[in-house]
């Protein structure tokens, strides 16, 4: 199948009971709200460039952001960080991002997450984050004729990426790398290097307290292409 296969299949994904009470639900409540809008209220698909070296692991979609749009990161403030920093990088056309038919569009990036449903209070359980887990193996695996590096928002994105690798059966250093802001992985796959990189997640948690500053996401972001190329 095709990468417009695999995302029709995790749009209609409903293996999480309590994710997907939790997805129609708000999706129930808040629909009238955004009445000019469509409602997505299922889980979020990748989105960006098929063929792009970067592949960014976030956490899951938040209910009120690529819950309601569609689109990871779409609606909500930390798509508004996120996207802000990958336009000034050059992998986005455009700063903002407001909605799925906004125009956005990544070049060389594409954007996934652990869980593929939005959680209560953004908090998957283990079994919810397990259940998942062959979504992201599914992406990773396409990714990878092309893939360079990988950005992992937060260190539930971190464990995710390291442990689809190993699923791939790709080298993982032991013991496993610790995730921190700028934290650097190198992972090997048949074909080359995949460089794994740590960010503090774009949340409102972070970004609101200045533990995730515009300059530091845009320090990790930078070092997503290895300088000495
Ligand atoms: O229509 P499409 O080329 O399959 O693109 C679907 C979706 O993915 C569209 O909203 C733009 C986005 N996208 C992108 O951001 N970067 C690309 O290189 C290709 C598609
Ligand atoms: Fe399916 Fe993942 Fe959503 Fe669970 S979180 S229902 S596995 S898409």
């Amino acid at each position: 199948g095709d990468l417009g296969e695999l995302d029709a299949r995790i749009s209609v994904c409903r293996a999480c009971p309590r994710l997907v009470d939790w997805r129609e639900e708000v999706a129930q409540k808040k629909r009238a709200s955004f009445a000019d809008q469509p409602y997505w209220g299922r889980p979020g698909p990748g989105f960006g460039d098929p063929h792009g070296r970067v592949l960014v692991v976030g956490l899951a979609p938040a209910a009120n952001g690529a819950n309601r749009t569609g689109r990871m990161f779409t609606g909500d403030r930390s798509g508004d960080w996120l996207y802000a920093a990958f336009h000034r990088a050059g992998y986005a056309n455009q700063a903002s991002s407001l909605h799925a038919g906004d125009g956005l569009e990544l070049t060389d990036l594409r954007i996934v997450a652990a869980v593929r449903c939005a959680p209560p209070d953004n908090k998957p359980t283990t079994q919810e984050k397990r259940t998942c887990a062959p979504w992201l193996d599914r992406d990773l695996q396409f990714a990878q004729p092309h893939l360079r590096s990988i950005l992992a928002l937060g260190s539930i994105g971190w464990d995710s990426a390291l442990a689809a690798a190993r699923r791939l059966g790709w080298e993982v250093p032991r013991p496993k790398p610790k995730f921190g802001h700028g934290a650097i992985a190198l992972l090997r796959n048949e074909t080359r290097e995949v460089r794994l990189v740590g960010s503090y997640h774009v949340s409102q948690q972070n970004t609101f307290t200045g533990k995730l500053t515009e300059r530091m996401l845009d320090a990790a972001i930078a070092l997503l292409e290895p300088s000495d190329q």
